[in-house]
């Protein structure tokens, strides 16, 4: 039996692809919104977003109630907040920086039951918000059907792809463009779709389906998602709330100075 209203992890497994929002503003209405037009999953972004721990538990019941899965990202090592987040019923965790398999391990920790982690009990929100009566079927089943996705972002991370993708308790991995292509150009250059960070691309989506695991990518805009999805990518967050408002706005001014 699948945690009712956790969907993230069925499609996902499913083989789909899945566009995700990515909220940077702590305010319900926003990410209920990402949520309600249509991204079946939003992350919330708590690593460089203006999230704190009580904004996150309004926010993700608020992307269940637009309809979407909910997802946190949270800051470097911050398993803790990995840990609290779930309990909160986010169905995924994007952790940054994941660089060994020590770090993956220590993440999957956090977030996966024993025998898998060492996450700790306490799912009582979570229960709730998914109409769960009896919490040991949430016990019996949130290790497959929460989402943990590794982020891949540093040379060493590169160098640790295999080790880390295989560390059981890791779902996927996701490749941050912009820190990695700061770190191939040694502190250089800002160029998310490089052609060495492309080239990483391609290989993290064959190190990853190898072993049947979700290859993920963080996208600048739609068009880079679609163009993506089509090399195998399978979990693209796309853009973001604070992107999505200044593009509006700035078409906006453009038409009325037009
Ligand atoms: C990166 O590109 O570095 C990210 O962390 C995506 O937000
Ligand atoms: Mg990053």
């Amino acid at each position: 039996m699948a945690i009712p209203a956790f969907t993230l992890a069925r499609m996902l497994r499913a083989g789909e692809t899945v566009f995700s929002g990515w909220c940077s503003l702590p305010y319900p209405i926003v990410s209920e919104m990402l949520a309600r037009e249509g991204f079946a999953a939003v992350v919330l972004e708590a690593q460089h977003g203006l999230w704190d721990v009580g904004a996150l538990l309004t926010g993700i019941a608020a992307v269940r109630q637009g309809g979407g899965a909910p997802i946190v990202r949270v800051p470097v090592g911050d398993f803790a907040l990995a840990s609290r987040a779930l309990d909160f019923g986010a169905e995924g965790i994007i952790a940054p920086m994941i660089n060994t398999a020590d770090d993956a391990r220590a993440f999957a920790a956090s977030t996966k039951y024993p025998p898998v982690g060492e996450r700790s009990w306490g799912p009582h929100r979570v229960t709730a918000l998914a109409g769960l009566r009896d919490q040991s079927v949430y016990l019996r089943e949130a290790n497959d059907h929460v989402i943990t996705l590794a982020m891949i972002e540093t040379r060493v991370a590169l160098d640790n792809l295999e080790p880390i993708v295989a560390t059981p308790g890791i779902d996927g991995l996701f490749l941050g463009p912009s820190d990695l292509s700061i770190a191939l150009s040694d502190g250089k250059s800002l160029d998310p779709q490089s052609k060495e960070v492309d080239r990483e691309i391609d290989r993290m989506v064959a190190v990853t389906k190898k072993v049947g695991k979700i290859p993920g990518v963080f996208c600048h805009s739609a068009d880079r998602a679609v163009t993506l999805a089509k090399r195998g990518v399978r979990f693209l967050a796309v853009m973001s709330d604070i992107a999505m408002l200044r593009a509006g706005i700035g078409g906006t001014i453009k038409a009325l100075k037009s």
